[in-house]
This record gives C-alpha cells, sequence and structure tokens, in this order.
C-alpha cells in the first residue's frame, strides 16, 4: 500500500497521461484546415512557401473502364504532405484581356479547388495589353502559387511584313458577311496566331517545361486526384486534350494545302506510327476537321519549342491563313500533334471532367464520377456524339468505349 501523498502524486501522474491521449486523439479526429490555407491567412507566408501538400496517394490515369486509374476515392479536406520537389517544372497559363477578369476568376477557383490548392503550381498571365491592379489583385489573390504577368511584344501581336493587309481586311468583311464566327474580329487572328506560334517562347514560359492552358468561363467538374504534369513527364507525354470536335471549314479552306506543303519540305520532321488516321480518312489527301479543343490543353513546351514545331509553324504562318482565312489554333495544334508526334505521345484526360461553352467532358463511368466527387450531368457528356471526334481518336489508337458509351450517344 502506498502512503497518502505518494498516491495522490500518481493520480495526477495518471490524469496528466489521461489528458494527453484524449487531446492526441481529439486532434486527429477533427478536420484542421491543410498548411497551404493556414499559411495563407499569414500574410508573412502568402506566396509559395511552407510545405506543400497534395491529395491521396500515387496513381496513373488510364482510359475510362480501365482497371482503378486513380486513388479509389479522392480525398476531400485531408491532405497530405508531400515534398515540393516531387512537383514537375510546369506553370498554368493565361492569355487574358483586363475584362475578362471575373471570368477568369471563376475559372482559376476552379482549377483551384478542384486541384492547384494542394500542389501550388505557378500561374503565368499573357496580355497584349499592360494588365491592370484589379487584374493582378484578384488573380494574385486567388491563386496559390506565384503569379508571373507578362506583356506580348509587338513583333508577336501584329502583322509580319509579308501579309497584305487591304487583303487580310477584305477577307475579314467577307467572312463576316457570312457571319462566320469572329470571321470579322481582327483581334481574334492574332490572339489564335498568338497561341500558335509565340506563347511558349515569352521569356516567362521559358523556365518552365510543361503548361497547362486556362480560358476564362470554363468548369473543372471532379476533383483531380493525382498531378497531371507529373503524369505528363513520367509518361513522355507531350500534348494531351479533354474535348474534340470538327473545324468550322469555311475558317480553314486552304489550312490542308499548307500542312501538306510543309510534310513535302520536311519529311524527316513527320513522326512514324503518327496520328494521320485521326486527321485524315484518305490517308492525307484531305482533312477530316478532327482537332483537339485547345482551350484545354496541358501540354510539352519542349515540344513546341522544338525544331519541328517551329518549323511547321513558321510555313504555315508564311501561307498567310492566319489573316486571310481564320485559322485557329486549336486545329493548328492538333494537326501539328497528329504530324509530329508518335500516338502514344498524345493523351486523352477521361479524369478531367471539363466545360468551355458549349461542350462539357463528362466521365461516363459512373464509379469515377462518384470517387472523384464530380458535379456535372453525365447525359451532357459529349464524347460519344456525331460531331465529336473522340471515337474516332479511340479508334485510331485501339481503345476501348467505356461501358455505357451508347447511351450517350
Ligand atoms: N490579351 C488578349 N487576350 C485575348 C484577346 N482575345 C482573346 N483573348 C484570350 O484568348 C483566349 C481565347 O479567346 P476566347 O474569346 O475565349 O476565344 P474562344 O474560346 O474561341 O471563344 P469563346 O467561345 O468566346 O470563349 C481567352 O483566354 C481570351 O481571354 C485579346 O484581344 N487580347
Ligand atoms: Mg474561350
Amino acid at each position: 500500500m502506498s502512503s497518502g501523498p505518494v498516491r495522490y502524486v500518481r493520480y495526477l501522474l495518471f490524469a496528466a497521461l489521461g489528458m494527453g491521449i484524449l487531446f492526441f486523439v481529439s486532434r486527429s479526429a477533427i478536420p484542421m484546415p491543410d498548411t497551404a490555407t493556414l499559411s495563407k491567412l499569414n500574410p508573412s507566408n502568402y506566396k509559395g512557401k511552407g510545405s506543400l501538400t497534395v491529395t491521396g496517394g500515387s496513381a496513373s490515369p488510364s482510359q475510362d473502364g480501365a482497371a482503378l486509374p486513380y486513388p479509389s476515392k479522392a480525398p476531400g479536406s485531408e491532405s497530405v504532405s508531400v515534398r515540393p520537389e516531387s512537383r514537375v517544372n510546369a506553370t498554368f497559363v493565361t492569355l487574358a484581356r483586363n475584362s475578362d477578369i471575373w471570368d477568369l476568376a471563376r475559372s482559376i477557383r476552379q482549377v483551384e479547388d478542384r486541384f492547384n490548392r494542394n500542389y501550388h503550381y505557378d500561374w503565368v498571365f499573357l496580355n497584349d495589353k499592360e494588365f491592370d491592379d484589379d487584374f493582378k489583385k484578384v488573380t494574385t489573390s486567388l491563386v496559390s502559387g506565384t503569379t508571373h504577368y507578362g506583356i506580348i511584344p509587338k513583333e508577336h501581336w501584329s502583322y509580319p511584313d509579308w501579309i497584305d493587309q487591304e487583303k487580310a481586311k477584305k477577307a475579314r468583311q467577307e467572312m463576316g458577311q457570312k457571319k462566320i464566327i469572329y470571321g470579322d474580329s481582327e483581334s481574334y487572328r492574332h490572339m489564335c496566331r498568338y497561341e500558335s506560334g509565340f506563347f511558349f517562347r515569352h521569356p516567362l514560359m521559358m523556365n518552365y517545361e510543361y503548361y497547362w492552358r486556362v480560358e476564362p468561363s470554363i468548369e473543372l467538374f471532379c476533383d483531380i486526384a493525382y498531378d497531371p504534369f507529373r503524369f505528363m513527364k513520367e509518361n513522355n507525354k507531350k500534348y494531351s486534350f479533354t474535348l474534340s470536335l470538327y473545324e468550322y471549314y469555311e475558317t480553314i479552306p486552304t489550312l490542308w494545302d499548307s500542312v501538306k506543303k510543309f510534310m513535302g519540305n520536311h519529311p524527316e520532321h513527320i513522326a512514324s506510327g503518327n496520328s494521320m488516321d485521326f486527321l485524315s480518312d484518305d490517308g492525307g489527301k484531305t482533312y477530316n476537321k478532327c482537332h483537339f479543343w485547345s482551350n484545354f490543353e496541358i501540354g510539352s513546351l519542349n515540344w513546341l519549342r522544338s525544331k519541328e514545331y517551329i518549323d511547321y509553324f513558321e510555313s504555315l504562318d508564311r501561307d498567310g491563313g492566319f489573316f486571310y482565312e481564320r485559322w485557329g489554333d486549336a486545329p493548328v495544334h492538333s494537326i501539328a500533334a497528329g504530324i509530329l508526334l508518335s500516338k502514344p505521345e498524345i493523351h486523352f484526360w477521361n479524369e478531367i471532367a471539363y466545360y468551355h461553352v458549349p461542350f462539357t467532358h463528362c466521365p461516363t463511368s459512373e464509379k469515377m464520377r462518384l470517387d472523384l466527387r464530380c458535379h456535372c450531368n453525365p447525359e451532357n457528356n459529349f464524347d460519344w456524339k456525331g460531331y465529336s471526334c473522340t471515337s474516332r481518336y479511340f479508334h485510331v489508337n485501339n481503345l476501348q468505349k467505356p461501358e455505357g458509351y451508347e447511351d450517350q450517344q
């Protein structure tokens, strides 16, 4: 038997131990805000500092219906820390006007909530005019990584000297009369040419290996449960997409002639095992107008900066169709990916559910939608509709369409 005071000391020690255990148990049971959120609340930690957090374990994506292509449950508010060095050298990139700010704010918020809040990748904003303070203030507050703001050099947003500006003006007037979308717009043409041939060479982009293009007013419908940039790098992917469709012929009547001229002059640039069958139904004679929708893109900047791609862009640019017609950056990028890359270097993101007016990619698999907490209506999925080229992409790449695709046609 212990004597009185010794017994009291023992009681006190037990009580202290019990309280300690209770504290640890309750702390781990109560959801705590992640360190990224906490560090943003402290102004001295405002940007790009502190530990990096990612959601879930490692997982590699694959096409719909494949065995466990993503973590069995996409993590929600919980997060686990990983070291910053596991990040890839990559950035988001957006070309925008100051007036795009509120439509863009919605896009950024979705990208952050679904993915980047756990990764803190940088974001580069490019504009042909100076960004104003409001634009910078709002975007800086929304992006969890470091933001950079660049002005586009004049020579990348103006007429090259071989362009006949009178002829270009006439073409715009004619296309305007025919009510071709953006047919009469001069700035839209500069935008398409810039996205086709220059954004990846902007000094701010030269520091990075991969980019993810984001436009105003897009939606992301599912959690992104792994790092797509890392997937690109580890699997040697150069170009990737979520939606594909047919181009409006009136905007590109001579684009394929120009591509054929390039292919004739540069047979050494044409990849073996390429995706010509995605682009053409007659072995390359004519273009079937299929293209990847470039308002969403994750891609390799080194590929766009390669001699193959630059030769391709410069050859097309000389032919003048960016101004005399209205060539879009979507068919220009897609044709390049189709002929300069081998098939496995292109990737379709089934897990990245995406909307840009007026089309939606929403995974066909219900399990995937539930696991990734998607909020898209599967009835809106465009993949298997007649105007989409994704069926053709699956066919050309021998991919199996997901169960239930017939009901979404
Ligand atoms: N700085 C700048 N950015 C532009 C200009 N025109 C378009 N952009 C941006 O370029 C991208 C593509 O332009 P959009 O107007 O979205 O073109 P679109 O996607 O074909 O057409 P929408 O259906 O209207 O979205 C967007 O990120 C725009 O913010 C411009 O004149 N200046
Ligand atoms: Mg757009």
